[in-house]
């Protein structure tokens, strides 16, 4: 079977991980819309093709906490995450651990990146608060603000995940 290197973007309502996605994909995202749902709730994914000639398989997960399991499923044999992180929300420390306990296998398989997205040059970012919160839940992994919407900055989080991927030879 062809191993699909499979990277996870993750993060709260609205903070970008289909526009983050979007913006790497060689081709337009396929949404897969889950049934079980009141209102459309989608996964896109899709593929982007690396210089070197490997293919990334890139999926934004569904943001609300209710898809645990589905976030699980995607996780297993997923090579590495990407947390976005809401500054405006009312505690983005609170909601980095959530998604950091959530995909602690994940993260201790693999590698993770935090991108304090929407406007992340704030006062919490220039502080260690969120390193202090992946300290405490036995993270350590890079975290710099992205603005989602400019496909350099994204290529650059997902190039720090490979980097960290290739210095422990996974
Ligand atoms: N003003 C502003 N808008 C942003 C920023 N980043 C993303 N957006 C916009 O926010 C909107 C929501 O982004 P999405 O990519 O749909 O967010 P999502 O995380 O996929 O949302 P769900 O799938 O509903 O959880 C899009 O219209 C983006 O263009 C930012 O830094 N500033
Ligand atoms: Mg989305």
């Amino acid at each position: 079977m062809d191993r699909e290197h499979r990277i996870l973007f993750t993060g709260t309502i609205g903070v970008g991980k289909s526009t983050a996605v979007a913006n790497l994909l060689d081709a337009p995202p396929v949404r897969t819309t889950l049934g079980d749902s009141p209102v459309p709730v989608a996964i896109d994914h899709g593929d982007l093709r690396l210089d070197n000639g490997d293919r990334l398989r890139l999926y934004g997960t569904p943001g609300q906490r209710r898809f645990e399991p589905t976030w699980r499923n995607l996780a297993d044999g997923a090579i590495g995450l990407v947390v976005l992180v809401d500054p405006g929300r009312p505690d983005p420390l609170a909601d980095l651990a959530i998604y950091l306990e959530n995909f602690t296998d994940l993260i201790h398989r693999t590698a993770c990146v935090v991108g304090i997205a929407r406007d992340g040059h704030d006062a919490l970012t220039a502080s260690d608060a969120y390193a202090e919160v992946a300290a405490h839940l036995g993270v350590v992994c890079p975290i710099v603000p992205v603005d989602v919407r400019d496909r350099a900055q994204v290529l650059q989080l997902v190039d720090l995940l490979l980097v960290q991927l290739e210095s422990r030879g996974l």
